[in-house]
């Protein structure tokens, strides 16, 4: 027979529930805040969530019962497209779809036993919260961060949307498998590119972040440094600027690259004989990836412009190409091409029969035909009065050079784009703008927010944005000049929505002002956030940008959002990730019917540490569920026992008592340690199984009143460390044994160092030279400690009471002698 889970975990949750039990409030305590990514209310939990926030809400019990102030929010990060399809698939109103499904998964997440404090959900949908979405936007705006530019952005002609660059996976729509195309469209940016330079120094200053997530943030923001230099087109008006991080190799230029899509370009061959081809490169250019463009083992293409630069150190004409290796959002969107010391350049040359002339050569070894691009460091060779010196000394000196002859400058490139955040979709955050005849662009005044998403809209799958068919929504005012203005349709981009829930939390009900800066400053920073490596690199770029933002506006107290990073696996089945189309996919709402929320939450925990991928084992769902019966039947077996003794004294220890007593605190120990350093819960569940096998075997013999003592000692302990795990069985079993307050508010045990001590010896007290008592203490104990003990025994102490100790004789590992009177 099993425990009955339906009925304790039913119970116990409606007590939570209706006891608020995990309300946070500001107090003089030392805080913890725990957040976990809240999800996209899709409907269903799926085995992700559970992993997710089973590992977060380890950590917030854990916290609590060490005794911190422990915040602990969830939310539904709920604009986005799924909403929107599905309005336009079963006819259902997309606020409507979303909000029943956040219903349903707060049930759901409910029944998980998570602790979190429900009174501050944020939704990001909900006007309540995109209101302060829209006034940051405002900010944003009024501080040059949000601008809009025509740009030929990724079109997804299935989704009708603008693509950002990372959701365009080898050409195609990350979401529909559809080729992305090229669309000009007028769009709105952030401009996160003036914080690049903070948010690359500012991730030194973020230990508790894992290495692997530093590092692709460090290379997605990019940084090289390099020169700007000008080089002359031969019968054109104007110069060609390029972006160089070798000027080292400037008398080795043997040709100039520009991206397709230059500016230049049409106008460079206009009305030549070279017009028709290279129109046609540029168009098949446009159907292709910059990924795909660029990627190392894609064959070099191009072709010619019939135009010459001038090479402004040598004076030689070189040949003016556009090719597919050339990107138009890098840099200037052009090169100066040196095929002996860039492979890529070599290449084209190699095809395109240009000369290749090397200008660095290792000392004394310059090579009549190079096999292939010469990239290494070395001796200055063909650079007029700069041979001979080293490339690196060359580097600096030709810089110094370009700049003193005015043909270019020092600069520093990064690889981070503006942040594209319009999107032509009704689900989301809309733009608070409206454009005027007269004003212009205007802002929409703080005193009119929030800009309501209006519900007459049809969902026509067309290209633009559904709110052009809301009548509502379109007719409007100039908020300067009162004449009709025009709004702007265009919705923000989810990832918005996301990069300040997490601030909204400490304050989440406040409808005055964004939050409240002094609850913010009780509990930002995040001590610990947990979420999937595949936010590693966007999110919570983001949401550092938007933190920095706040921050210079004096509004945020903090310059950066997160403390601690973890990044959990992922949740496997016959190796391949859970999904709905391998059709592999275990349902959270099976395991939790068939075994109790505590089982599926022990198993996720127990059968891999978090960052790693966990492959899913019905096996081992079912071994977790034998442990939580036996663990179980060992309390109620224990329950008289327990009543009777617990915390009474414990003394003459044999063997077998010594042995049990080490294998409590030693468990404490160990599961203490595996959660504070490392979060390896697997580990720390496997030493509380330990402890169960061993009590199970102590209990056999209860002879002596300190076995029974023992016996209620280690079942407390079992049961108060386990709590995190299995919060539902654990709050039973407390209950059982005879508790009135909740386990989840049980003081964090605290192990014996002593207890954890093998090598013991035995020593005598003497009182006055009398033998009083004989301890078993450590062989290693110090003069002191063991002072120390020897007076605060029990047994001394009868003799000692009234009286002034005077003298304490020590011989260690033998006899401690206690003068008093
Ligand atoms: C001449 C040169 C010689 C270069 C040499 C490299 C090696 P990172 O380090 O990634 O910043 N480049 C510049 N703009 C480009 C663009 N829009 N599309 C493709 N390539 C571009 O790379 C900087 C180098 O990449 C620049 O330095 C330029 O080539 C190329 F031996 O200039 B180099
Ligand atoms: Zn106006």
């Amino acid at each position: 027979m099993s425990y009955n889970f339906s009925k304790i975990e039913k119970k116990w949750q409606q007590k939570w529930d209706s006891s608020n039990s995990f309300e946070a409030f500001e107090n003089d305590k030392k805080k913890y805040y725990q957040l976990e990514m809240f999800p996209y209310p899709s409907g269903r939990i799926h085995m992700g969530h559970v992993r997710n926030y089973s590992i977060g809400d380890v950590v917030a019990r854990v916290r609590r019962m060490q005794g911190y102030n422990v915040l602990h929010p969830m939310g539904w990060d709920s604009f986005g497209l799924p909403a929107e399809n599905a309005a336009i698939k079963h006819g259902i109103h997309p606020n409507k779809w979303t909000l029943e499904n956040i219903d349903d998964m707060r049930e759901q997440l409910k029944g998980i036993g998570l602790s979190y404090d429900w009174n501050r959900e944020v939704t990001t949908c909900q006007p309540d919260y995109y209101k302060w979405t829209q006034w940051f936007f405002i900010q944003m705006y009024n501080k040059g961060l949000a601008y809009k530019k025509n740009y030929a952005v990724n079109w997804c002609p299935s989704c009708e949307t603008v693509l950002a660059n990372e959701q365009v996976v080898n050409g195609q729509c990350e979401r529909c498998d559809s080729e992305v195309g090229k669309k000009e469209l007028d769009q709105w940016y952030f401009k996160i590119t003036d914080y690049a330079q903070r948010l690359l120094d500012d991730i030194d200053k973020l230990e508790g972040w894992p290495e692997k997530v530093k590092s692709m943030q460090t290379n997605w923001i990019g940084k090289s440094e390099g020169a700007e230099i000008e080089f002359k087109i031969k019968d054109y008006p104007s110069n060609l600027n390029v972006f160089t991080t070798r000027p080292d190799t400037i008398y080795g230029v043997n040709y100039m690259v520009l991206a397709p899509e230059h500016t230049y370009v049409n106008d460079l061959v206009k009305g030549t004989e070279y017009e028709k081809d290279v129109m046609e490169f540029k168009k098949k250019m446009e159907h292709i990836s910059d990924i795909d463009r660029t990627a190392t083992d894609v064959e070099k293409e191009g072709i010619f412009t019939g135009r010459y630069a001038i090479n402004p150190v040598t004076n030689k004409e070189i040949p003016i190409y556009i090719a597919n290796y050339v990107l138009i959002d890098y840099g200037t969107g052009a090169i100066m091409a040196v095929p002996a010391h860039d492979q890529r350049d070599f290449e084209f040359a190699k095809k395109y029969n240009i000369r290749i002339t090397q200008v660095i050569a290792e000392e004394g070894k310059e090579i009549e035909d190079l096999a292939e691009a010469y990239t290494n460091e070395g001796i200055m060779i063909n650079s007029d009065k700069f041979n001979g010196l080293s490339s690196e000394e060359a580097k600096s000196k030709i810089t110094n050079y370009i700049e003193s002859e005015k043909l270019g400058n020092k600069t520093v490139n990064y690889r981070l784009r503006d942040w594209l955040i319009s999107r032509q979709r009704y689900w989301g955050t809309p733009i608070p703008i409206v454009y005027c005849d007269d004003c212009g662009t205007v802002p929409i005044p703080e005193e009119s927010l929030p800009v309501l998403l209006p519900t007459d809209v049809e969902f026509t799958g067309k290209g633009e944005s559904p709110l052009l068919t809301s009548k509502e929504f379109m007719h409007t005012n100039c908020p300067k000049c009162g004449k009709k203005a025009r709004r702007e349709t265009d919705t923000m981009d989810t990832f918005v929505d996301s990069s300040w829930y997490f601030l909204r939390y400490t304050d989440p009900n406040n409808s005055k002002k964004v939050f409240d800066k002094s609850k913010a400053k009780y509990w930002m920073k995040v001590d610990q956030y947990i979420g999937g490596v595949e936010h590693a690199i966007l999110h919570l770029l983001y949401a550092r940008f938007f933190t920095k933002v706040l921050y210079d506006m004096d509004i945020s107290p903090v310059d950066e959002p997160f403390e601690n990073l973890l990044t959990q696996g992922m949740v496997l089945k016959d190796g391949a990730k859970m999904s709905k189309s391998k059709g592999n996919v275990v349902s959270p709402e099976e395991i939790i019917n068939n075994y109790g929320a505590d089982t599926a939450r022990l198993f996720v925990l127990f059968a891999a540490p978090p960052e790693r991928d966990l492959e899913w084992n019905d096996q081992g769902v079912e071994g977790c569920f034998r442990f939580l019966n036996r663990v179980y039947r060992l309390v109620d077996e224990s329950r008289d026992v327990y009543k009777n003794y617990a915390n009474k004294n414990i003394e003459k220890l044999d063997k077998k008592d010594k042995e049990i007593k080490y294998s409590i605190h030693n468990t404490i120990k160990k599961v203490t340690e595996d959660i504070d350093e490392r979060f390896n819960f697997n580990t720390a569940i496997s030493s509380i199984m330990e402890l169960v096998n061993d009590t199970n075997k102590y209990k056999e013999d209860l002879s002596t009143d300190t076995k029974k003592a023992l016996l209620a000692d280690s079942v407390e302990t079992i049961t108060v460390l386990l709590a995190p795990f299995a919060p539902y069985l654990t709050e039973e079993l407390w209950n059982m044994i005879g508790h009135k307050e909740s386990i989840h508010t049980v003081k964090w045990p605290r192990y014996d160092k002593e207890a954890l001590v093998k090598d013991e010896v035995e020593v005598v007290i003497q009182v006055n030279g009398k033998l009083r008592d004989k301890i078993m203490v450590s062989s290693g104990i110090s003069k002191e400690e063991l002072e120390k003990i020897s007076i605060e025994n029990q047994k001394v102490k009868e003799f000692t009471e009234g009286k002034q100790v005077r003298k304490v004789i020590v011989i260690p590992k033998k006899l401690v002698n206690i003068v008093a009177n």
